[in-house]
This record gives C-alpha cells, structure tokens and sequence, in this order.
C-alpha cells in the first residue's frame, strides 16, 4: 500500500496564513512559526500554494520565475529552512505546480512576444485570429498583442499565457524545473489545472464559447503525463506525493489518471461533488440536494475502488468555506461534514481553517472583495450578481487564518491585504486548542483514526440508504472491522428508521438494503435506539469487531466523558484488571458492557435515563458522574485502550 492512502494533507494559502513580517501578507517565516500547530493536528503532508515570484495577478498562480521565492514570502534560503523544520516534524511539503500557464512577466513569455521569429514564439499558443472560447475568468481566452500582431490564448486571465505543451522543448523546460525541486527535497507537487495541458492544435470554436471539449483531457494528456511521472517522479524512492487539479475530469478517465500501472499521478482533484449546488454556472447557486451529493460521492468510491485513488475535499482556496455551504455555520455542522469526509476511502486534504470551522465572510460590498475571478465576473454580471458573489466567491476562503481573537487574529500586526472575519473572536485556533470538545480536536482525532484505524484508510465502502434526503449513512469493511457512519446532514433532528428485521448474521459482502440502515446482528436495540434520536448536523459510529459493537459519538460534551471514567474508577478501582472484574461480576458480557459505556458518552439525556430505566446503575452514582477533573479525563483512554483495542480506539481517539 502508498504511504499517501493513510495520510491526510494540509493545504495552506501562503498569503492568509500567518505574517511574521507585518506586512498584512502571510509568507514562509509565519508558516515556520505555526509548524508545531501542523504537527499537533497531526498532518502528514503540507501543500503550499504557489509561493514563486509572481505579480499576483491571481495570487501567485501566474508565475514569473519558477526557480525562486517571492519576496513576498522570502527567499530561498527561507524555504530551505522551512523545508528542514517541515520534515524534522516527520511531515512532507508538496509545491503548487503551476505549468498550463505563466506570467506574461515571465521571460520565456517576455522573449515569446518579442517577435515572430523568436526561438521561443511557439512556446505559447498565438494565432492570427481568436477562437470564440471564454475565459474562466470572465471575457475572451484571446488578447492581442499589438507589437507582433497576434493574438495569444489565457485560458484564464490575460496575464497568464498557456505554455504549448505540444513544444517539447517546453516539456523539457518544466521536467527539469520540477528535478530542480525534488533534488531540493520536496516531496511532490500539487498540478494547477494540468489536465488542460494537451489541446486540440486545431483549437476550433467552442459550443456557446465554451472552448472545454478542446482543452479538458485533450488528446495526448495521458502521453504528456506519462512522459512527465519517466522524467520526473520514476526511480524516486516511492516517497513523493502528485495529484492532479483536474476541472470537468471524468470517472472514467480519472480511473486511467490514477491507475498506478499506468504511471501518471497518485491521485486527482475531481469537481463533481462542488458543482451540484450550482446551475449553468458557478454563479448559478442551487440549493444542494443530499442524494445528488451521495450518488456523486458514491460513484467515485466504488468507480476507485479496484484500481486508482480519490482525493477527498471539502475547501480549498476556490471553494466557499463548506460550513456555510453545506452546513449552517455551526461547529456541529463542522464536525459532522469533517467526519463524512474523512471516513470516506481516499486521501483527505484539509484547507487552512477547515479544522476550526471557519465560515464565509459575510462581505457587504463588492470594494472587500480582492480575487480575480470574483472581480471579472461582478465587472459582467453588475450587482444582481452580489448574492452569489457572496455565497461562491474564492475570497471566502482566502481571508487570514484565525490564529486567536485578538485585532487581525493574530494572523498579522500589519493591516491585512483581505479583511479578517469578525468571527474570529470566536473561532480561533488559540480557543479551539483549550477545549476537547472543538472542531479542531475533532479534526485532530479523525486524522488520527484514519493513521490508526486500518479501517479507515484501507476498508471498503459501501453507501447506505441513497434516497434519503437528510441522512449520510455507509460502511467501510476491513479485515474483521465494520465502521457504520450516520450522519445528519440536516438542521433538524432526525429519526431513523431501523428496520425491525435486520436479519442476523448479515455477512460482509451482502448488498445493503435500498431502504433503511441494516444493522446486524452485532448491533443491539440500545444502540438503535441511541442512533434512532439524531441531533441537527450530528453522527454515530458504530464499529463492529467480530461480536462487539462500539457506538461513538460526536460532539461528546466533556463532562460526560468524565463521567465515564468516574464509573469506572467507581466500580473498577482504575486498573484494567478490576475493570474487567467489575464486568464479571455484574455478568455483563463484553458487549452489553460497551454498549453501557457507549450510552455514558453520548450526550443525549435519553441514554442516561434508559440506563437508569434498566436499573443499570444507581441513580445517585450517575449523577455523581457529571463532575470530573480534566486528569481523570485524560486518563480514560490510557486505562481503557488497552482492554478493548482495537476496538476501542474509536472511542478513546474520540474521547481524548
Ligand atoms: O476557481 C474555480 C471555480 O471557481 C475554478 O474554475 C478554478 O479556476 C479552476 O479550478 C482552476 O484553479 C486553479 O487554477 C487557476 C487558479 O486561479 C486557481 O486558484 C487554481 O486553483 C489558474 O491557475
């Protein structure tokens, strides 16, 4: 198995992520500063946007110099250094490859237009007359240029011309800036749009202008990516991490892309599941329906199961923050989209910000709004367009990192070059870091069970009730593990179905039922009856091993947790042994025993009187459960682990 299947990568935005300069721009010295924050969370690999010198015309992915740092950021000698603290901390740093396009301040671009005849006329695309194509930021893909008297092709702004990939020298050019990187010690790259790479020569109009079916997995992509991963990646110890940003990739082709034997990249970027809350464009916001995004998901697990990998996201620096996309803003929402994702199959990528819940910025005009795109499409659409430049804009993602809730965040001293979100004061990783029950320790665990939980990185995946409009709910089976995850997906609680006839003996393997959630055997009517009552955006876990079951939950308030141990000191003394003995006096199987304890976590007040209703346990000694000190909280996992692994990593990973 790679490496990367039980790794989870951290995306940061170099300009929004910390400032050690004062600047009001994030650079390479704030990243340094924050690596023990990276490495608390648990990360494997950090990806950094682009951070070479660049005019910023769409935040450094126009790129003017592919061999150096922007001042901006620093110097090489900083990344160096930067490089170094990264890996000393066990983790890997992978570049934004950024070769469909430069700068038009780059110097092959600078020489391209000089004239005609230049040597490097044909490393750009340039036409005597323009194609009818759009660009995806608004406006023509065609500028003419006046000294020579031709126009050139930008895909997107006219600031970034498209290389011409069918040049070999250009190939050549961009394999050995990429050796350059890796022999610096990099780990891999992140590839900007690289499946636009190869387009039809003809490049003839487009439907509507819509230039796409001549650029998007154009005819030699599989050759020209093949030829890159010999020249580049081949031979390299295995160790190196490529996904591919792949807008419009299909299944079928991403199943090529990804298929190791074919030797072109780890992994892509698809774009289904962030374009089905939008319509003829993404300016066109629909309301997401629960099924589309399952049966979107749903496919790409099962089409990446036998061969290649998926990469699993929410955010990034283009998408709106998906707490307020999909949620309602809250930390549940937070934890419970945090939760589906990463325990789905695939590699996750966390964006700056995901693992504290940070929302969309409630921009009141458009003079806050900086990003390009945005800009280009208000410029044509005037301000009817606003409502959706609010809800899609890429600036709700890019605003500074959330460090603490003093002035700015404590992302800069400066002025920051894009307004930090009120919020702040109280979402922010300093707040977050104090209390067990945030968003981030609840990112922290997931990255941790996906390390630890072969489950979670290797099993298989099966959805779960897919015509449900509120309910996320499917299985992942390994080896003699099943993970059943429900989620909540709406704002209300939820009842779920059990079916009443959940045949016993349910085999891995077996189909799901179309309608409602089978539970077997192994699952018992208190567990039912906790995942039967689902708060607004929550989930429940339930992990069968062999005859055990183990339900947790999400969102666990402290004190209940502290009330478990408190049980357990109560009745077990508080060594492993005297546990167990308390189990066996009591007669309580294994599972009955768990299934107590899962009832003490959860947090619904049901669980406590069903308990009680079943004259589990005294009733003054569950109230005296409620109070407990952060030590024996701490202790839970310790004392527990170890009796009831694996199982019961899920709930001491979720319990710490
Ligand atoms: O942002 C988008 C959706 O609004 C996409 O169309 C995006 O432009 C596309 O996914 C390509 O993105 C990448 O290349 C762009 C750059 O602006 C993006 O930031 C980058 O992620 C051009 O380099």
């Amino acid at each position: 198995m790679a490496w990367w299947q039980s790794a989870v990568v951290y995306q940061i935005y170099p300009r929004s992520f910390a400032d050690s300069d004062a600047d009001g721009i994030g650079d390479l010295g704030g990243i340094a500063a924050r690596l023990d924050y990276l490495a608390e969370l648990g990360v494997d690999v950090l990806w950094l946007s682009p951070i070479y010198p660049s005019p910023q015309d769409d935040n450094g992915y126009d790129i003017s110099d592919y061999r150096d740092i922007d001042p901006t950021f620093g110097t090489l000698t900083d990344f160096d250094a930067l490089l170094a603290a990264v890996h000393e901390r066990g983790m890997k740093l992978v570049m934004d490859l950024v070769v469909n396009h430069t700068s038009d301040e780059h110097p092959w671009f600078v020489e391209s237009r000089s004239s005609r005849d230049n040597p490097k006329r044909d490393w750009y695309w340039w036409r005597d007359e323009p194609t009818n194509w759009r660009s995806f930021f608004s406006g023509p893909t065609w500028d003419l240029d006046d000294a020579t008297g031709q126009y050139y092709l930008h895909l997107f702004s006219r600031k970034q011309p498209d290389l011409n990939w069918e040049n070999p020298e250009v190939r050549q050019a961009v394999y050995s800036m990429m050796r350059w990187w890796l022999d610096r010690g990099v780990d891999g790259f992140r590839m900007d749009v690289i499946n636009m790479l190869s387009k039809d020569p003809a490049l003839p109009d487009g439907p509507g202008g819509d230039g796409s079916p001549y650029y998007l997995c154009g005819p030699r992509i599989h050759e020209f990516l093949q030829e890159l991963h010999r020249e580049v990646v081949a031979g390299r110890d295995g160790q190196l991490l490529t996904v591919g940003e792949m807008p419009g990739v299909t299944l079928e082709n991403a199943k090529l892309f990804t298929d190791p034997a074919r030797g072109e990249v780890d992994m892509v970027f698809q774009f289904e599941h962030v374009q089905l809350d939008q319509g003829s464009s993404k300016w066109d916001v629909r309301p997401l329906r629960l099924t589309d995004l399952k049966r979107s998901f749903g496919r790409w697990q099962s089409g990446l199961a036998e061969r290649g990998w998926n990469s699993l996201y929410w955010n990034n620096h283009d998408q709106p923050r998906v707490v307020s996309r999909f949620g309602d803003g809250s930390p549940e929402a937070a934890k419970m989209l945090g939760t589906v994702l990463h325990m789905h199959r695939g590699t996750p990528y966390v964006y700056q910000g995901e693992e504290l819940g940070m929302t969309n910025y409630p921009f009141t005009s458009i003079d806050e709004i900086r990003d390009i795109e945005t800009l280009g499409h208000y410029a044509e659409a005037g301000p009817a367009s606003f409502e959706a430049v609010r809800a899609m804009g890429r600036d709700n993602a890019r605003t500074p990192m959330q460090w603490d809730a003093s002035a700015h965040a404590g992302f800069t001293t400066g002025t920051p070059w894009l307004s930090v979100n009120p919020n702040h004061t109280e979402i922010n990783a300093e707040a977050q870091r104090r209390d067990p029950d945030s968003v981030f320790h609840h990112y922290r665990r997931l990255i941790e069970l996906r390390h630890d939980e072969p489950a979670v990185a290797h099993g298989d995946f099966t959805m779960l009730a897919p015509q449900d409009e509120r309910l996320y709910a499917f299985t992942r089976r390994y080896e003699g593990t099943e993970l059943l995850v429900l989620a909540n997906f709406s704002g209300e609680p939820l009842e779920v179905d059990f079916p009443d006839d959940a045949e016993p003996g349910d085999q891995p393997g077996a189909p799901p039922q179309a309608s409602g959630i089978k539970l077997a055997d192994a699952a018992p009517a208190d567990v039912a009856m906790e995942a039967t009552q689902m708060r607004r955006y929550h989930e429940v876990w339930v992990e069968k091993n062999g005859g055990r079951t183990l339900l947790g939950l999400s969102g666990i308030p402290a004190t209940r947790f502290r009330g478990v141990v408190r049980f357990l000191e109560e009745f077990a003394g508080g060594g492993d042994a005297d546990m167990a003995r308390y189990a066996d006096e009591h007669s309580l199987s294994e599972q009955r025993y768990f299934n107590l304890l899962c009832m003490m976590f959860g947090h619904d007040p049901r669980s406590y009187s069903w308990v009680l209703d079943k004259g589990l346990l005294p009733e003054a000694r569950a109230a005296r459960c409620q109070n407990e000190s952060d030590k024996i909280f701490k202790a839970w996992g310790a004392l527990l682990s170890p009796h009831f692994s694996p199982s019961f990593r899920l709930a001491r990973q979720l319990a710490q």
